[in-house]
């Protein structure tokens, strides 16, 4: 490789010419790399006398790649252009058509900026899923979904209908979804990626959990999948974009791609006006370890670099910021003349050649299909780090007036006669005058070499992209049945918690034959405090380098233990990453054909409190898996106060549709519950997942009552019975470890206020809930049929007396089912910021203890006139409760 030579000294400067008289003889002779140690060598030595040299995160605002490396492009380019046009007229179209008549929106000017980001990797890159291979896995910027639905249009994967009904999912015969969402296409989309910065976080979860399959042997693939992943240059200020880039680089996934569609501008203007998107973020990636492709200028600069021998094209490029991009890409040639080249007469003189036109239309890197060939093959090839390519586009490219470059392109949803007009002008489209003001769909014949060309291209490569698909076979697993878990339903004389009893469960789950190689434990660095370290020496904590290190604690028995094949996923403190790693894992029978089952453990309160968006992806996404909130319960966790107490967990995942959200109380309840949630998930192939509350509270668990499995799974059953022979009748239900306030209660109120109490486990009141909602909408629907009773209607149907309910979480958890429980419910919950006491003291606070359980059945007793008023005013004073106490709510 040649390095040319440019002054880095004004005339007369005798230091600087010496030290570049060396500086070149020394390249010349020895050679660029050796120059570099040697110059390295004597920046330390500056260094260490304690000089503060300028840090090197940034390179000059040009192409990483210099012409002369370029390899030749392999494929049509002609053809490529015509085959982009097309796809991005029917894109466009598409939202215009939509728009004219609805006001659905979509976006047409991301998809025109990324267009070529997009072809090239569909013509030449993006490999499709075949028997032995999963497909490389690409995550598609959410607005740029109507490229993706025009290609498959011309791929002759979609037709007409679909492109019609663009946003208009409930159309007759359905229509396509607004953004990649699984959920609602589930064979086409694989990734959801529109909440902005989860689809790059995710890809980079995604990439490692690959080398994770890899590692453990479980991958079946004989070449390893590229992780594709489209990033807007606004979407980069989202902090789950660049929050996990050291793990990329740490972790070496030179299986991960990143391209960043710097078109400088976001939803409201310019991304870095006053600076430079590009640069700031090279100094970011650079930083963090990964390999960095710049690529800014298209082949039409190569010619004006080259004769550049002054260095200031380079230095106009360094000078001028992205606001000022951005108005040369709305300008005039003549504009930019004068305002860019026009800054130095040099710059003039070197642009005399060319016409205003041409100067308007010198191309950015992004949008020259050679250069972009160029940047994902090296890309593609480059080994050790991931990389990420810096792409510089116009935003609306090709919008012309109608959008292009302007601030308000983002929004852009329709295009007038005339601006149609230029668009097919510009692009060619052969679509005829008379029709064009109703922006038609164009697709080639069958048998046009555009669409055989298309066609060709994507057969080599191995198939279509996007495209979700589930192997039935291949997505299911020998599961145990219940009675495997025989030990759990005997209950236990010692104490335990449910978040003991869970991990203990999952070591038994850990040696069973069919499953035990496909569970992945997931720790946001919280083993210890959940006792599952007791998992570290059996089945290793994942480390793509092994343990390089003895230990600090290798001679005790739960040592440290990070293994090439580890099973478990360490996160350390990133309940954002895990989550992705529980999506990964969750998705891998429909990315991988490999079913996994992740279990997720983590602190409760930073669950979908703090990554709910991550919580509905996985639901959209399809994932399956168990999410296990420990430490629930607001005043179950007593000592850690108002950021750790969590009380609404289960209020969130009741917003989640697909997530089966429980609340055990007893070990064999769990079991029960996660018996069948492997059997409906790894069994029966439902894409659904579980939440499970789990607390720390030690308490002996009782065996299991017969008959009582499908209350647990419904969501309630009766516990235990109240006493005979007494003269009121109520009913509490408790859930988790409060449900020893409603037994204790229960006593109480036998022993002292001749009140027989029997005591319900609501192990989940969201399933209660869309049962019951379900059964009522039915009955509305059809109204005169015989009305259908829900699960709770039928079973308490026949029960005298009130209702109460107690619960560690916020009252709106039990309220859920109020409407469906004869006579109402009265109910007790968490509601209020939490504080750090004990126990005790926290149940009295907020009112959920044995002695406010009684208070409040005899008070719904009294309100339905069966016991006196005063014979509640009496439990007060007998058990102490303080009727002037605070709200706990709002104090
Ligand atoms: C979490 C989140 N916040 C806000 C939005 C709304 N939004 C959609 S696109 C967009 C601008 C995107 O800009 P950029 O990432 O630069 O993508 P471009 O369209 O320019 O390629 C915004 C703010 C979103 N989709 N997700
Ligand atoms: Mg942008």
């Amino acid at each position: 490789m040649s390095i040319e030579k440019k002054e880095i000294h004004g005339s007369g400067d005798k230091w600087a010419e010496s030290l570049q008289s060396v500086f070149d003889l020394t390249l010349e002779n020895q050679g660029p790399e050796r120059t570099a140690q040697l110059l390295k060598k004597l920046a330390d030595r500056l260094r260490a006398s304690q000089t503060e040299l300028p840090r090197g995160f940034n390179t000059p605002y040009v192409n990483t790649i210099p012409p002369e490396q370029q390899p030749p492009f392999p494929g049509d380019w002609q053809m490529e252009r015509r085959i982009k046009s097309y796809i991005r007229w029917n894109a466009m179209a598409m939202v215009v058509k939509a728009n004219s008549t609805t006001n659905v929106g979509g976006h047409i000017s991301t998809y025109a900026s990324a267009a070529t980001l997009y072809e090239v990797g569909f013509n030449h890159f993006f490999r499709g899923r075949t028997e032995n291979f999963p497909g490389d896995l690409v995550y598609f910027q959410g607005h740029a979904a109507p490229g993706m639905y025009a290609r498959a249009f011309l791929e002759g994967r979609l037709d007409e209908r679909h492109l019609q009904n663009f946003r208009q999912e409930l159309a007759e015969g359905g229509g396509l979804s607004s953004y990649p969402h699984p959920y609602l296409m589930p064979e086409f989309w694989q990734f959801p990626t529109v909440s902005m910065g989860l689809g790059p976080l995710l890809s980079i979860y995604q990439a490692r959990f690959n080398r994770y399959l890899q590692a453990r042997g479980l991958a079946k693939w004989t070449e390893e999948p590229k992780v594709w992943c489209f990033v807007g240059d606004g979407e980069s200020d989202e902090p789950e974009t660049l929050g996990s880039l050291t793990l990329a680089s740490r972790e070496n996934l030179d299986n991960l791609i990143w391209v960043v569609n710097c078109n400088l501008q976001r939803l409201d203007g310019p991304v870095r006006g006053n600076g430079k998107i590009i640069q700031e973020l090279e100094a970011a990636f650079l930083g963090a370890g990964w390999n960095v492709i710049k690529l800014i200028w298209g082949s039409d600069w190569d010619d004006l670099l080259a004769r550049d021998k002054s260095g200031l094209l380079v230095k106009r490029m360094e000078e001028a910021v992205d606001g000022d991009y951005q108005k040369y890409s709305v300008e005039p040639g003549s504009y930019t003349r004068r305002h860019f080249f026009g800054k130095y007469p040099e710059l003039l003189e070197l642009v005399n050649h060319l016409t205003d036109d041409q100067i308007r239309k010198l191309l950015r890197g992004g949008h020259d299909t050679r250069k972009v060939h160029a940047a994902y093959k090296a890309a593609l090839e480059h080994k050790g780090r991931p990389t990420v390519i810096l792409a510089k586009t116009v935003k609306g490219y090709g919008l012309g007036e109608a959008g292009e470059g302007r601030n308000i392109t983002h929004q852009q949803k329709k295009l007038n006669e005339k601006e149609l007009r230029e668009f097919r002008a510009r692009f060619n489209i052969p679509i005829s005058d008379d029709i064009i003001a109703e922006a038609p769909f164009y697709r080639p014949s069958a048998d046009s070499p555009e669409t055989k060309y298309l066609l060709e291209r994507r057969k080599t490569l191995g198939g279509f992209l996007p495209s979700r698909k589930v192997n039935p076979a291949a997505s299911k697993l020998d599961v145990p049945k219940p009675d495997y878990f025989a030990e759990f339903f005997k209950g236990s004389n010692t104490e335990a918690s449910t978040t003991m009893a869970f991990v203990r469960l999952i070591s038994v789950l850990l040696r069973h034959k069919g499953l035990s190689r496909h569970i992945v434990p997931i720790i946001p660095d919280e083993a210890r405090t959940f006792g599952l370290d007791a998992l570290f020496k059996d089945i290793g904590i994942y480390s793509s380098k092994g343990q390089l290190y003895e230990p600090v604690d290798s001679q005790s028995l739960l040592y440290y233990n990070e293994k090439k094949d580890g099973q478990i996923l360490e996160e350390g403190i990133t309940e954002a990453g895990s989550m992705s790693s529980f999506i990964a894992a969750g998705t891998s029978y429909a990315t991988h054909d490999v079913p996994m089952i992740p279990f997720y453990i983590y602190y409760s309160m930073f669950g979908p409190q703090r990554v709910g968006d991550l919580f509905w992806l996985a639901g959209d996404i399809r994932a399956k898996g168990f999410l296990l909130g420990a430490t629930s319960g607001r005043t179950t966790l007593n000592g850690e106060g108002l950021q750790h107490q969590d009380g609404h967990s289960l209020l969130h995942a009741s917003t989640m549709p697909t997530l089966l959200a429980y609340d055990p109380a007893f070990a064999y309840e769990i079991a029960v519950i996660i018996a069948d949630g492997l059997r409906r998930m790894y069994a029966e192939g439902e894409e659904i997942f579980y939440y499970l509350s789990l607390y720390n509270e030690n308490y002996t668990m009782p065996p299991m009552s017969a008959g009582v499995e499908d209350g647990i799974l419904k969501g309630l059953y009766k516990f235990r019975s109240g006493a005979e022979g007494k003269k009121n009748k109520a009913h509490i239900f408790g859930s988790g470890p409060i449900i020893n306030s409603a037994l204790k209660a229960q006593e109480i109120l036998a022993e002292r206020y001749g009140v027989s109490a029997d005591v319900w486990s609501a192990t989940s009141y969201k399933l209660l809930r869309t049962d019951a909602l379900r059964c009522k909408r039915w009955n509305m629907l059809h109204p005169t049929a015989a009305p259908k009773k829900s699960y709770v209607e039928t079973l308490l149907a026949k029960e005298q007396g009130t209702f109460v309910a107690v619960s560690d979480y916020m009252r709106l958890v039990p309220d859920q089912i109020a409407p469906w429980v004869p006579g109402g419910l009265m109910t007790l919950g968490t509601d209020g910021f939490g504080r750090s006491d004990t126990r005790a003291r926290l149940r009295r606070f907020f009112e959920v203890d044995a002695e406010s359980t009684v208070i409040a059945t005899l008070f719904a007793l009294a309100e339905k006139g069966l016991v006196e008023r005063q014979l509640v005013e009496k439990a007060i004073k007998d058990l102490g409760v303080n009727p002037e106490k605070v709200f706990p709510q709002i104090v």
